[in-house]
Order: structure tokens, then sequence, then C-alpha cells
């Protein structure tokens, strides 16, 4: 048996164990040592297939007991509040909370997460390019946590064990410019640092560049600004890759974006056919050295880090991304026939273990 193969059997017999239903058909096949083919929904007694025939999770998840909806994350940007500083400089200000909690990944399976805001992925943040940001953290956590950002600041507000680590029960402020624009990421720098981030301490943090500094590209610029009217006819969606370590062997036995396996096939995304869609994009995948997204019937251009106001790469279908890699991908649908669009990673098993879902194109 080949490693793959080997490691394949292994997770889901681990599922089977665990009693995790919704793979059920995978378990089966893997405790009798059979290949643990994709045999779609013709194999007899497929009871994982779904109302459109597709084999994927069983049940629903408690989006009200979890506190955070997968559908409602790809739009819940999180601006904080402006209040002017001492001095009158306007300063925008998050507060994030780090809280242990158990949390339902599919169907049935409970992971004891630990969170930012009891929420996986922490609050997508978002402000505007040269805005000063202060971010009050409180850890109310089991273990020490930090915030570390991927953007530019001083050593000081690094959020790494040494500069700016809190204790359970402390607090600490992180104070830097938002920079540089593009699509970013924050997640616990705490050691060891594969468990800290595959617990859930991570989220998207988004910066929209200053049209004023970008005068070359300043009707782009300006439709990235959250709030602007050009802003408005995008349909902007952020998504995280992720994926969770059920029994704790340093392997993922779940895949998603935005937590919550399968959520978009069961509900797919609602898109409107005549207005552009943006997508931010980021991987946090833990264990597994790469991620993917793979978008059907359709083709997008990509802003390697979104900082850049033209496209890295144009008309392709796939990207690839290593953890903490991340994009913006911009599409349309304006041509095509309404329907259901899938998306998925292109790692299949990802896709079969939750990373899979649709949009629903209306006219
Ligand atoms: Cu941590």
């Amino acid at each position: 048996m080949n490693s793959w193969l080997h490691n394949a059997v292994r997770r889901r017999s681990l599922l089977a164990l665990l009693g995790a239903a919704p793979f059920a058909p995978l378990a089966a096949r893997a405790a009798t040592h059979e290949t643990p083919r994709y045999q779609g929904n013709d194999a007899p007694g497929a009871a994982g297939r779904g109302r459109r025939g597709r084999m994927i999770t069983v049940g629903e998840v408690d989006h009200k007991a979890n506190g955070f909806d997968p559908l409602r994350m790809l739009t819940d940007w999180e601006t904080g509040v402006v209040v002017p500083d001492a001095d009158g400089k306007p300063v925008r200000v998050f507060e994030i909370e780090a809280i242990d909690r158990e949390i339902e990944i599919a169907p049935g399976l409970k992971f004891p997460a630990w969170t930012y805001n009891g929420r996986v992925p922490g609050p997508t943040l978002r402000a505007t390019e040269g805005e000063r940001l202060r971010i009050r953290f409180r850890n109310s956590g089991s273990h020490p946590h930090t915030i570390h950002f991927h953007g530019i600041h001083s050593a000081r507000m690094d959020g790494i064990p040494g500069a700016g680590q809190v204790m359970p029960g402390e607090e600490f402020v992180y104070e830097f410019d938002a920079r540089p624009f593009g699509c970013h990421l924050y997640h616990c720098h705490s050691l060891p640092l594969r468990r800290h981030i595959h617990k859930g301490l991570y989220g998207a943090f988004i910066v929209d560049p200053d049209p004023a500094r970008h005068p070359e590209h300043a009707a782009v610029a300006r439709s990235r600004v959250l709030g602007t009217p050009e802003n408005a006819r995008w349909q902007e969606l952020v998504m995280v890759m992720n994926g969770f370590d059920t029994n704790f062997d340093d392997e993922n036995e779940v895949y998603a974006v935005n937590t919550v396996a399968h959520a978009y096939m069961k509900r797919p995304i609602p898109l409107r056919r005549d207005r552009p869609v943006r997508l931010y994009l980021v991987n946090v995948t833990e264990f597994d050295p790469i991620n993917s997204f793979h978008l059907h019937a359709n083709f997008f251009d990509y802003y390697d880090h979104g900082t850049t106001l033209t496209p890295t790469l144009r008309t392709v279908d796939t990207i690839m991304q290593c953890q903490a890699q991340r994009g913006i991908l911009e599409f349309s649908f304006e041509d095509h026939e309404p329907g259901l669009y899938m998306f998925h990673a292109h790692q299949t098993e990802f896709a079969e273990l939750g990373w899979m879902g649709f949009f629903r194109v209306m006219p």
C-alpha cells in the first residue's frame, strides 16, 4: 500500500471509529481495506449521496449552536470602531478575545477549538491602507496566545513569544498602520505553532487600497474600498481554506472553506449574474503543504497577496496556495446560463472530505 493510500485508509478508519456519520461510505470501504475510490452515487448503499446525488456529509450542522454561519461569514466584514486618538488623529479599534470553544465542523462531529471571538475563522478584519489600527486582544483561553499579523509593523507588535504573547486572563494592545494594501491574514504564533494554528486561531485581514495613493489605478482602487459606490456593484466574498485534525495524529480528517465541511454544497452561495465577483482567498490549512481552489466552467484573474491593482495571473481556473499564501480572485458569470457552478480544492481527497461547494448563479 503506498503511503497516500495508507494514510487515506487510516484517516477514514479513524473517522469510523469516532462514529462520524458524515463519511459513512468511505469509512465502510476503509474498514474492509478496499481501495477508497470515489464511487459516486451509484454505489449500492451509498448512504452519503445527497439530494443532488453527490457524496457529501449527511445531516445538518447546528449553525446557531456554533454561533457562526458559513454563509454569513462570506460577507461579515469586521470594520471595528474609529475613535479619535489623544492627538486627535483617527484610530480604527478592534476587540479580539481568545476563547476555548467546542464547534461542530461536520454534522455530529465536534472539534475542541481555540477561537478568536468564538468563531473559526476569526472575524474578517477590514481597514483601509494607511489607517492607524489598534487591536485590543484579551486572552480568555487556557493557553498563552498571540495575534501575529501578516503586514508591516514593528518588532514589538509582531505577536510572537516575547513580543505580544498574552497569558490566560491577560491583555495586550497591538498597534500599527494598515499596510500594505491586500488580502492578508492573522494567526496565533505561540508554540507549538502548528497546534495553535490548527486549533482555529486564524482569520482574514483585508486592507483596502487608498485610491489617493494610486492615481494610476484609482478606479480599480476605489472599487476595492468597502462602502464606495464602485465597490457596491462587486459581490465580495471571503473564504479561508482550513482543515481539522479530529484525532490529533497531525493529519486532517476534515477539510473546508470557512470551517464547516460541504456547507456550500448544501446551501450554495447565491450570486447575481450581472455583477462581478471578488473572492478573498486565504489558505491556513495545517499539516498539508498546499491547498488549492478550482472554479468550474469559468476562469478568473488572480492578484497574488492582493498587493497589486493589476492581475498577477490572468485567465486561470485553478490556483495553488501554501499555508499563509493568499490572493484575490475576480470573475464573472455574466455570459453563463443560470445554475449551480461548482468550486473545490483540486486535491480530490480534500474535496471528498469537505472542501467542495457550489455557486448558485441567478438570472
Ligand atoms: Cu495560540
